[in-house]
Parts: structure tokens; sequence; C-alpha cells
């Protein structure tokens, strides 16, 4: 058994069963471990579309999503998608060829020091060194990656030690695979449950990994323990993310954060005193020090007490001792009429606006059985998390990154194939990786892209509109480019619409396919419901 051998082995003790990769000379064994082993390979056009697929894998199957790309530029491909994959709370598992350690120093083909790129990057980076080790290595990865604050971790494989024989090396216990509880006291917890029945205006704010898609009822269970709003934020636009609508309002209001999990930072103003009552009370519950320390850094002595804590451990730790305790249904209430409020769109005439297209996207999803939303791009992506629900969704992220939302529809497509997956982004974010079309067509992987085509980076143009003026805008003008023939052209199936009376029936169409499909909308570009962030 060859270390590669023994390095599937161990995906497959972790639960793998697909691996996002791009070949490349160094990887060439893994590959061939591969074979007949049970993993299939998802093999994609660019390394940045592999770990964006694996990333969207990962939230949609609450297990860790493994990419694989080879050494060099393959490695240094791959680099951005780690940044997302680290602020949507993500486990994503990074393996990159390598050139062989018996080389190191003399010049090897491709030869990079890939563990210091990757390590501000991920939670664990780490170059193995031994075939016979190789499954330890995983286990560690794969714990790294799922405990605490999920997160990207990396793997380099030095050629020569996935080729090296590893004996009779086995596969670490199953246990060695389980991610590490971070419990909360029961005394924190009954602590903490008081502050929250003594509040009048209590919130709980929890990170990307506690949304519905990841964590099914835990927040809902946890808010009717409590009888307290739970909001789990998942935008770079944090306290005016339009999916959250008058959020601003509510946190303006509260006079106890209990913040579990959720980073402290830009998102929330950096605790600023202008967003939130300057008498309010805040706990923090975080699995990790340095996210302790940035509350106690934004808040002062506004911040009463920290725990430490994974979020899942301690929301069911919390929904243990909530039972009865306190009773906010008003405040509950309004806060629920306040996250559902939505802006009016600005009645324009002539094109179809973002929110007509949402409208018949949702049209679609509520006719659809199972359904799966991806939303990516700048201000038509706002209108998407503004306007669209589906039982799961994937975000582009606290990261901020676009690009990537033609990827997750991917790896979506393939988890779910008769779910209606639609993956709805801007013109600008669909040209990062519209060759994975090719892939999708390929892999059979069924899904629905709506482009809001508004021929420009909008979001960008609407920040030169509002600091630099009409009259000094440059660079954010992009054209009616056809993506829908590229669609069409690789594989699949496009659309092209103009008049909003064929949108329905162009994405009935998209949806009848079966393949992957292109809806290429031309629309107002607006800017989003609750206006440009930054
Ligand atoms: C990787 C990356 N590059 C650049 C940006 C900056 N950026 C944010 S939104 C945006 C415009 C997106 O354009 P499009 O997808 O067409 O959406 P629109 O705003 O036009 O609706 C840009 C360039 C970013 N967030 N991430
Ligand atoms: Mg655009």
């Amino acid at each position: 058994m060859r270390g590669a051998d023994l390095l599937v082995a161990a995906l497959k003790a972790a639960g793998v069963t697909r691996i996002y990769s791009l070949s490349g000379n160094q990887i060439m064994p893994v590959y061939d471990a591969c074979f007949g082993a049970g993993v299939e390979i998802v093999h994609t056009r660019h390394e940045a579309a592999a770990l964006y697929m694996a990333e969207a894998h990962a939230q949609l199957t609450g297990g860790i999503g493994v990419a694989m790309v080879t050494a060099g530029a393959g490695a240094a491909n791959a680099l951005g998608p780690l940044f997302t994959a680290s602020e949507s709370e993500t486990p994503v598992l990074l393996l990159t060829g390598d050139s062989p350690l018996g080389q190191d120093g003399r010049g090897a083909f491709q030869e990079m020091d890939q563990v210091p790129m990757t390590a501000p990057l991920t939670k664990l980076s780490l170059r193995a060194s031994s075939a016979t080790r190789i499954g330890e290595d995983v286990a560690r990865a794969v714990r790294a990656a799922t405990s605490g604050r999920p997160g990207p971790v990396h793997i380099a494989l030095p050629f020569d030690v996935v080729e090296q024989d590893a004996g009779d090396a086995k596969v670490p216990p199953a246990g060695e695979f389980v991610r590490d509880t971070i419990a909360l006291r029961e005394g924190d917890a009954r602590l903490i449950g008081q502050a929250i029945a003594a509040a009048a205006k209590p919130v709980i704010l929890c990170g990307p990994v506690m949304n519905a898609t990841r964590n099914g009822t835990l927040t809902s269970r946890l808010s009717e323990a409590h009888d307290v709003p739970v909001i789990a934020m998942e935008s770079p636009r944090g306290l005016k993310d339009p999916s959250l609508g008058a959020i601003g309002e509510v946190l303006k209001q509260a006079d106890l954060i209990v913040t579990l999990g959720k980073r402290v930072d830009f998102t929330l103003g950096f605790g600023n005193k202008a967003a939130f009552r300057e008498d309010a009370r805040w706990l923090s519950i975080q699995p990790d020090g340095k996210e302790r320390d940035r509350a106690h850094r934004n808040l002062g002595g506004r911040l009463a007490m920290t725990f430490c804590a994974d979020p899942r451990d301690a929301a069911a730790a919390l929904i243990d001792v909530g039972e009865g305790r306190s009773t906010h249904g008003t405040w509950r209430d309004a806060v629920n009429g306040m996250l559902a409020r939505r802006a009016t769109p600005a009645a324009v005439s002539g094109r179809i606006t973002p929110d007509q297209v949402c409208a018949a996207v949702q049209r679609q999803i509520d006719k659809a059985g199972d359904a799966v939303l991806i939303s990516d791009g700048g201000e038509f992506g706002q209108w998407v998390q503004a306007g669209l629900n589906a039982r799961r969704r994937v975000v582009n992220g606290v990261s901020g990154a676009i690009g990537g939302g033609l990827c997750y529809g991917l790896a979506a497509g393939k988890l779910f194939p008769d779910a209606a997956v639609f993956s709805l982004m801007g013109d600008g974010t669909a040209g990062f990786h519209l060759a994975e079309l090719e892939t999708a067509a390929r892999a059979g992987a069924p899904y629905v892209i709506v482009i809001g085509n508004d021929m420009r980076w909008n979001a960008e143009h609407q920040i030169q509109l509002r600091d630099y003026g009409a009259d000094r805008l440059i660079g954010c003008e992009l054209s009616d480019g056809r993506y829908d023939l590229v669609a069409a052209a690789l594989g699949g199936h496009g659309e092209f619409v103009t008049e909003l009376s064929e949108l329905d029936a162009a994405l009935e169409r998209a949806v009848e396919s079966g393949k992957v499909a292109c809806v290429n909308v031309i629309i107002e570009g607006l800017p989003a419901p609750s206006g440009p962030s930054h």
C-alpha cells in the first residue's frame, strides 16, 4: 500500500466520497489510488473553482469538503477561496501536490514552500513527512477543520511520500476523525440563561456556522428555549444585510447581546456605540481566544463576561437549561417583524428589475419540492438575499469575495440532482469561473444559473456615483455578453431574456432541460435594497 492509498482510505474514514480537483504531476498517485476506491473525482477547470465547490459541499452536507490541486501555481491558484472558507467558517481540506522531500533544496520541478503560503489562511497547514503517518495527518487535519470555529486546513503531499510504501500502517480509529467538543459548563449556561431572562430586549447573535442550512433547527430550538431572538449573520454587509431586514434597528434597541461564536468585528460596526445602546451588556461565547480578545478590544467595559465554548455545543447546553425561563414574546415578535422588513423597490420603467427576477425565481422555488438557493455578486446578490427564500442557502459570505457562486451551484447540483438548484449572480461575478459550465455539463450536475446582467460591476459603479460623482465613472462597465450562448456551447442549456413576459417560461425551460442551464437576464442595475455599503 502506497502513502496515496492510505491517504484515500483515511479520507474515506472521514466520510469523504467526492474530491474536487484539477490534475497535475505530483497528485497523480492519489488519482490512481482513487481508482475503484469509492471516491469520485470531480475535475474542474481552475483550482479556485475546486475549492469553492468543496466549500459549498461542506456547507450543504455538514461534512468536510475536499479539494486537491497540484503543486506550484496550482496551489497558488487555490489561495483566494481559502480566505472565503475561513470567513464562512467552513471545514475544507486542501490537498496540494508537492515536490519530493528527497529533492528539497535541489531545485525540483515546482518546488515551492506551500505551508507558509497557506498557514495564515488556514487553521492548520502541514507537509506530510512519511507515508506511514498520512492517516494521522488526515485525522488531525479533519479534526482541526471541523472543531471549534470550523475553517480550512491544508496538507502538502510530497511526491515521494505518496509514492512511498506505507507498510501495514492503518487508518486511525473512527473517533479520531470526529470534531472535538468544547462544551459550555452547565453553571455558565445557567448564568447566561439568567442574564437572558433578566433582560428586556435580549438577542443572541451567531456566525455563519450556525445558519439554518448548516444546523437545521438548532437556532430555532435555542430561540424557543429562552424565548429570545437568535440571529445568524453571514454577510459582509453586517448591520445592513438586506436578508436581515432592519437588523440594525433590532441591535440598536437590544439591552443584552450574546455573541454565540459571532465575531465582534466590522460586521457589527466593531461594536460601535452609535450602533448599539450605550448601556447594553455584552456576553461573548467564543471557541477561540483570539475572538474573545477581539471582543474585549472592541467593546471594552461593555463586555460583561466571556466564555470558551464551541457555539454548537454551547447552543445545546443553553437549550438544556432554557425550559420556560424567560418570556420575551412581544420583543421576539417585534424583532421578527423587523427582520422581515424589506425596502419597496423603486419603480422603474424599461428593463427588468432585480426584484422581478427574484419574484420569478421564487415562483420556481415554490413549485419545486426541494430547492437550494445560491447567491453571489454585488448589488444583484443583495437583491437576491433580500428577496428569495429556500430551505437551503449558500451565499458568498463574510469575506465579500465574489466569483464562487457558479461553483457552489455545481456542488449543489451534484449533491441534489432532484432538487431545483438556483445559483443567482451578477454578470461580473459570472465571468470568474464560466469555464466550469463545461465541468457541470460533463459531471452531470443539473442546476440553473440566473445572471442579473446589468452590464457592469454595479457595486463599484454605485460607489463611484456616491463618492466621486456621475462625471467620474471609470473602469466598471461590462458588455451585454451572451453568457447563455457559452452555456449552450459547453454542453448546457441557454436562455437570453430581455422582456419580463419571457422570464417565467425561460426559467421553466431551464429547469426542464435537466442540464446545467444559464438564464441570462438583462436587468436594470439598481443599488442594493439597503444601498451601497462601503
Ligand atoms: C474576488 C473579488 N474581486 C472584486 C471584488 C469587488 N467587488 C465587489 S462587488 C463587485 C461587482 C460585482 O459585479 P456583478 O457581479 O456584475 O454584480 P452587480 O454589482 O453588478 O450586481 C466587485 C467588483 C470582490 N468583492 N471580490
Ligand atoms: Mg453587474
